[in-house]
């Protein structure tokens, strides 16, 4: 039985980095078989609820009112447009439908709203996802109350290069809120943002906060920076994609039994590299022609990558649940 540990040295995630990319491969890749069925991947589907004049500086983010993009603003979407978009989203497989709001925190009358949201969405018979920014541990009560099923709060990069991209709100402010999701018993949705001009060692630093908290995150985003015009990331250096396929790998070795998700950029990534992260560990993808604002693959696209990998779309959550961790026999060989 793979065992899971919350107390990875820096030092140690930087040597499992690397090592040879076979070698790294073949880890992680044996650890995600004995986990997982390896040709199952689970997809979600994005909307944004509440879109831009968010008052965070995110140096990534095009909905940042700290800088100027051409993205349009918009008020939070009556409930009758989310139903309409989750049902469309199930529609085409997802599984999983996850709402995004560019706020800060929602205010108590937002979450009312939510709160509703997530209801509607349920009764179609999808997971649901929410990411609003910073809650208090009475609003995540609330929002297990309405049925949420994850919450999603990115930690984005290490502790040290942090500051070069957020000012506005501290990474102690984000562990809080992690802490509170996990306290009312939502799954957890953490990752962060790859390709941000971040070192190898923020890399290994991000994966290490995300592996040594007091439990692993059910989900693990990682994201490959969208560069937007306007935002102060745009021009960054762009990352090796054979780096990203690295951390991939080793987001697989450290939490053995979430779900990795290989999310934001997929629009920029080649069919080879997103089949290399498959077999890395990743396991889930955002699905629909959008993320939040950006692009995403075209839904046909998606289609024959999985068609030409052999990879099933994930139907029935039920089974995920039923193989949790321990419940599931472990293969013989390979
Ligand atoms: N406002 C909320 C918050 O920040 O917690 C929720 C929405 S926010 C857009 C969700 C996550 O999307 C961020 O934490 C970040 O990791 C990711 N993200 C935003 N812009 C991105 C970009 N340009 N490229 C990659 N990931 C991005
Ligand atoms: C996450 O880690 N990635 C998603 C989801 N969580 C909410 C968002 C990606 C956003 C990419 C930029 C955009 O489309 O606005
Ligand atoms: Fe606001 Fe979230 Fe974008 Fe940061 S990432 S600017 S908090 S919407």
């Amino acid at each position: 039985m793979t065992k899971l540990r919350h107390n990875w040295q820096r030092d140690e995630i930087l040597a499992l980095l690397e090592q040879p990319f076979n070698d790294l491969l073949f880890q992680a890749h044996t650890i995600h078989r004995e986990n997982f069925d390896p040709n199952a991947v689970q997809v979600s589907s994005l909307l944004s609820i509440k879109t831009g004049a968010c008052p965070e500086d995110c140096g990534y983010c095009p909905q940042s009112a700290h800088h100027h993009t051409d993205l349009e603003r918009e008020r939070l979407l009556p409930i009758e447009e989310v139903i309409k978009n989750a049902q469309a989203a199930k529609d085409k497989g997802a599984t999983r439908f996850c709402m995004g709001a560019a706020w800060r925190n929602p205010t108590d009358k937002n979450l009312e709203q939510v709160a509703e949201m997530i209801g509607a969405v349920k009764n179609l018979g999808m997971e649901t996802c929410v990411t609003l920014g910073m809650l208090t541990q009475t609003q995540a009560q609330s929002l297990k109350s309405a049925g949420l099923d994850y919450y999603n709060h990115n930690l984005d990069t290490s502790p040290e290069f942090y500051g070069n991209v957020i000012t506005t709100r501290t990474y102690t402010d984000r562990l809080e809120t992690l802490a509170h999701v996990r306290d009312a018993n939502i799954s957890v949705c953490a990752g962060g943002i790859l390709g941000m001009g971040e070192s190898r060692s923020d890399r290994a630093g991000l994966l290490q906060q995300l592996a040594n908290l007091p439990r692993h995150p059910e989900s693990v985003p990682i994201n490959n920076l969208v560069q937007v015009e306007g935002t102060p990331l745009n021009g960054t250096e762009k990352l090796d994609p054979l780096e990203f396929v690295r951390s991939i790998a080793v987001a697989r070795i450290l939490m053995p039994k979430s779900m990795v998700r290989l999310s934001a950029g997929r629009a920029e990534m080649t069919d080879e590299m997103q089949a290399l992260c498959f077999f890395a560990g990743a396991n889930s993808i955002f699905y629909g022609e959008k993320l939040l604002t950006t692009d995403n693959p075209e839904t046909d696209h998606d289609r024959q990558l999985f068609n030409s990998l052999g990879i099933n779309q994930e139907t029935d959550t039920t089974a995920r649940k039923a193989s949790a961790p321990g419940s599931r026999p472990l293969p013989t060989s390979l």
